[in-house]
């Protein structure tokens, strides 16, 4: 069996020992490598920074299995006609979590204002408790049910919205356009953990972003097209959201002109909320090429039609 790395290339280095040892930990016998000749390869292991975009000369190639968890990038793709299956891992859990829960508590503790002062004066911010903390995850998958479950374990009082309705334990959970005005109308903090497609796109908007609570906080670690740029800064700029903290955009790197490098109320991270970890992904991609190849069902499988 061959199996191509398709990730991005200085990724490679990273990922052959992990790979490799996941296979064999599998019980897969196969050639690793990445180069191979389009016809020979059964499986691809990709990534939208990747070298491969066209997949019709992967002639006998059995499936695509990504190393990011977003996948809007190839879900469209009029050349794959084989199954794809997204990235989910303890890993790019454990990661959006720390990153998740770190950026809401130091708007929640308010920590610039101590971070920030240097003139010695003795003003005592008291925050409020986490349960007097209102938080909003809007996506309830893999990621957002992990965040929110973790802010809630925090003691914060969460609500959590997606598409299907839900049942998560210590967490408020809504579905539907009224769900999402319901969400909306309590955030004091709002986390974003939707995919980007055709229905997801500005969701945070002018009319969405004037129903959340004034003095709210927006976080994105979900993907940039969620956000209507223009109607965050304006909402910025009225005060009426206090703060964005933002690790993705439409697009990145961020150009250095954007206006959202030089805001005083949004920090930027370069997409690094949570990344794709060799030693944990590589036993995800094993556990599906095993499953395939005994004929049981693939795991996280990308529903094409609804984008995710
Ligand atoms: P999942 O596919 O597991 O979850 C997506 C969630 O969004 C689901 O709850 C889904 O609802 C909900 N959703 C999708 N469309 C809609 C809609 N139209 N209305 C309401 N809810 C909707 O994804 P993950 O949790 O694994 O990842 C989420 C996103 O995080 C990724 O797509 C990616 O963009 C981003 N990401 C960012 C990283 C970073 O470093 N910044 C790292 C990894 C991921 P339902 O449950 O009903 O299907
Ligand atoms: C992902 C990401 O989708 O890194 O995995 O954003």
């Amino acid at each position: 069996m061959n199996i191509l790395f398709a990730g991005a290339p200085d990724n490679w280095p990273r990922y052959e020992a992990s790979l490799n040892a996941a296979l064999t930990k599998a019980g897969i016998t196969a050639h690793l490598s990445d180069m191979i000749a389009p016809d020979e390869v059964d499986y691809i292991i990709y990534a939208p920074n990747g070298p491969v975009q066209d997949f019709i000369p992967y002639t006998r190639a059995k499936a695509v299995l990504s190393l990011w968890a977003g996948v809007e990038k190839i879900v469209g793709n009029q050349t794959l006609r084989i199954p794809l299956t997204r990235m989910v891992d303890d890993g790019l859990s454990q990661g959006m979590k720390e990153w998740v829960a770190g950026h809401v508590l130091r708007h929640h503790l308010g920590m610039d204002a101590d971070i920030l002062n240097s003139d010695g004066s003795w003003v005592q911010h008291i925050p409020p408790l986490a349960q007097e903390r209102p938080v909003t995850v809007l996506g309830l998958g893999a990621l957002g049910q992990a965040c929110a479950s973790t802010l809630a374990d925090l003691g914060f009082d969460v609500t959590g919205w997606s598409r299907s309705a839900k049942t998560v334990p210590g967490i408020k959970c809504l579905s539907g356009d009224a769900g999402l005005r319901a969400a909306l109308a309590s955030a004091e903090i709002i986390v974003l953990l939707l995919p980007f497609t055709p229905q997801t796109e500005n969701i945070l908007n002018a009319e969405t972003l004037a129903l959340l609570p004034r003095g709210a906080v927006v976080i994105n670690p979900g993907r940039g097209p969620l956000i209507d740029d223009d109607a965050l800064l304006a909402s910025l700029d009225s005060g009426h959201i206090s703060h964005a903290t933002l690790d993705v955009f439409r697009v990145e790197p961020l150009p250095k002109d954007h206006p959202f490098w030089a805001h005083p109320n949004i920090t930027v991270t370069p997409h690094i909320a949570a990344d794709t970890r060799p030693s944990t992904a590589a036993k995800v991609i094993a556990e599906n090429i095993r499953r395939n190849e005994a004929g049981e069902a693939l795991l996280y499988l990308v529903d094409r039609g609804a984008g995710y």
